[in-house]
C-alpha cells in the first residue's frame, strides 16, 4: 500500500557517531553493524483506531534509529506493516456495525497523515497483511511440509506452529515459561486452547469462521493468517533472511516478535532473525499504559486538530529515555512547547557557541543507545548561550538547526 511523502533530510558535516542500541535478546547495549543496505522491519499499526501519542513515540524511536545510520553514510532500507485484517480490528468494526475495510483505510489513512506531521521518514515499503496473504500461505505451506506445523483436529481448520521445532525460541525475550505463557495469554494467545501439541504454540491461519473475511489458502483451506507469520513473512520477503533490526513497543518482546523471530528462523535455518530486537517502552496515562482496550488514549490527529505544533509533540515524546516507560503529563506536552519555542528563537540569533561541539555532543549522545535526554540538554545548553549572545559564531544557528532536523527530526526554522 502507498506510504506517506518523505522530506528531505540535511546532511551533516563531518562523520556520523556509530549507533549503539540495547537489543533485547542479549540484554545489552551493542553495537549496530548494518549490512549494505542496512535493514530495519518495524511493527505498524493495527488501524481500528487512531495514531495515539503511544504509536508515536515508538515511530520517533525508530525514525531517530533511521537518521542515525543515515548520518553514518549508511543506505537504510525500511519496511513497515499494518495489520489490516486481524481479530482487533474486526470486533470494533462489528462493534461499530461498520466495514471492516473501510474502518482500517480510514484509520491508516490517518496514520499517514500524523507520521508527515511529525516529519517521520517513510518507510521505503509499507505493507498490508491482507495484500500478503498468498506469501503468508505459501510460507505456512513451507512449515507444514517440513513438520514445524500442524493442524488443529477439531474442524475448524485453524493451523498452528511447533514451537519446539524453533530451537532458538525464547532466546529474544529472555522470559521463564510461566512469564510466557502470562504474557500469551494476555497479548492475543491461547495458552489454554486444548488439542495443541504446546500451550505456547502460536496460531498460523485461522481456519474460515461465518462472518469472518476469508482468502483462499490452497492446501491450508479457507482462512487468514495469524499475527507473528505476517511479519516474519513480510520482513523476510523484502529484508532478506537476516536483518539488522526488529522493532516495535516493548509490548511486542513476547509473543509477537519471539514468535516471528522463530517462524522466519525455521523457514531460512539462519539465526538470529534481527540482529538487533530494539524495543521502546509504553506511553502511559493516568499511570496506565496508553491502550485501544483500557480507551485512556490521546489522538496525534487530535492534538494536531486543537494547533499542538507536531515538532513540540516530537520533542516531548523524545525528552524521555525511548527504552523507558513513561507517563504522558500536561506537563509533559508544555515543556515541549516550551523548548521547540527557545529551539527557534535561538536558531533565530545572530551567533552562538561552535556549532562543531554540538554536532559532535548530540551525535556522541544519540549514538549511546539513542540518549535523547542527553542530547536535548546539549542543546538546550548551547540555546541558552546562544540568546544569551556569548561566542557568537555566525555560522553556528544554521548548523544547530541542521542538527535538529537532521538527526532528530525537529524543524526548527520558521
Ligand atoms: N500491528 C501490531 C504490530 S505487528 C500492533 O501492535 N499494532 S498496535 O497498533 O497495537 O501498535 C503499533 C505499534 O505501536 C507497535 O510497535 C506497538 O508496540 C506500539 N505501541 C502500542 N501502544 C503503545 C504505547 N502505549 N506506547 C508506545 N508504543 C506503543
Ligand atoms: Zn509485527
Amino acid at each position: 500500500m502507498d506510504s506517506w511523502t518523505g522530506h528531505e533530510v540535511p546532511r551533516l558535516p563531518g562523520t556520523g557517531t556509530p549507533l549503539a542500541l540495547f537489543d533485547s535478546a542479549r540484554q545489552a547495549v551493542a553495537p549496530t553493524r548494518p549490512a549494505s543496505p542496512a535493514t530495519m522491519y518495524v511493527c505498524g499499526i493495527t488501524p481500528y483506531d487512531a495514531t495515539h501519542l503511544g504509536h508515536a513515540a515508538t515511530m520517533i524511536t525508530f525514525d531517530l534509529v533511521q537518521r542515525m545510520w543515515r548520518d553514518s553514510g549508511h543506505q537504510v532500507k525500511y519496511v513497515q506493516n499494518v495489520t489490516d485484517v486481524d481479530d482487533p480490528l474486526l470486533e470494533r468494526a462489528t462493534r461499530d456495525g461498520e466495514d471492516w475495510v473501510v474502518l482500517a483505510m480510514r484509520e491508516t489513512a490517518l496514520f499517514r497523515e500524523d507520521m508527515e506531521a511529525l516529519r517521520i521518514i517513510p518507510p521505503d515499503h509499507y505493507v498490508g497483511a491482507v495484500e500478503s496473504i498468498p506469501a503468508i500461505a505459501e510460507q505456512i505451506r513451507t512449515l507444514i511440509d517440513s513438520g514445524a506445523a500442524y493442524r488443529l483436529t477439531d474442524g475448524t481448520g485453524d493451523i498452528y506452529f511447533d514451537v519446539s521445532s524453533a530451537s532458538g525460541f525464547g532466546s529474544e525475550s529472555n522470559l521463564s515459561r510461566d512469564q510466557m505463557l502470562a504474557f500469551a495469554a494476555e497479548r492475543g494467545g491461547d495458552p489454554r486452547r486444548p488439542g495443541k501439541r504446546d500451550a505456547l504454540d502460536p496460531l498460523l491461519w485461522r481456519g474460515a469462521r461465518d462472518g469472518e473475511p476469508a482468502w483462499e489458502g490452497g492446501p491450508l483451506g479457507p482462512g487468514r493468517p495469524g499475527w507473528h507469520i505476517e511479519c516474519a513473512v513480510i520482513a523476510l520477503g523484502l529484508l532478506g533472511d537476516q536483518i539488522d533490526l526488529q522493532g516495535g513497543g516493548n509490548d511486542l518482546i513476547f509473543p509477537h516478535h519471539e514468535c516471528s523471530a522463530a517462524h522466519a528462523e525455521v523457514l531460512t535455518g539462519q539465526a538470529p532473525f534481527a540482529a538487533h530486537y530494539v524495543h521502546a517502552g509504553m506511553i502511559g496515562l493516568n499511570g496506565e499504559k496508553m491502550s485501544k482496550s483500557r480507551g485512556n488514549l490521546v489522538f496525534v490527529s487530535r492534538m494536531r486538530g486543537d494547533g499542538v505544533a507536531p515538532m513540540a509533540l516530537r520533542l516531548a515524546l523524545i525528552a524521555g529515555h525511548y527504552r523507558s516507560d513513561r507517563q504522558w503529563t500536561d506537563d509533559t506536552l508544555k515543556t515541549g512547547q516550551q523548548r521547540l519555542h527557545r529551539w527557534r528563537s535561538a536558531a533565530r540569533a545572530a551567533g552562538g557557541p561552535g556549532g562543531a561541539d554540538l554536532l559532535a555532543a548530540v551525535r556522541g549522545r544519540l549514538a549511546d543507545d539513542l540518549d535523547t535526554p542527553g542530547a536535548l540538554a546539549a542543546i538546550d545548553e548551547w540555546a541558552d548561550q546562544a540568546l544569551a549572545g556569548v561566542a557568537p559564531d555566525p555560522h553556528a544557528p544554521s548548523l544547530m538547526a541542521d542538527v535538529c532536523d537532521a538527526l532528530l527530526g525537529v524543524r526548527v526554522r520558521d
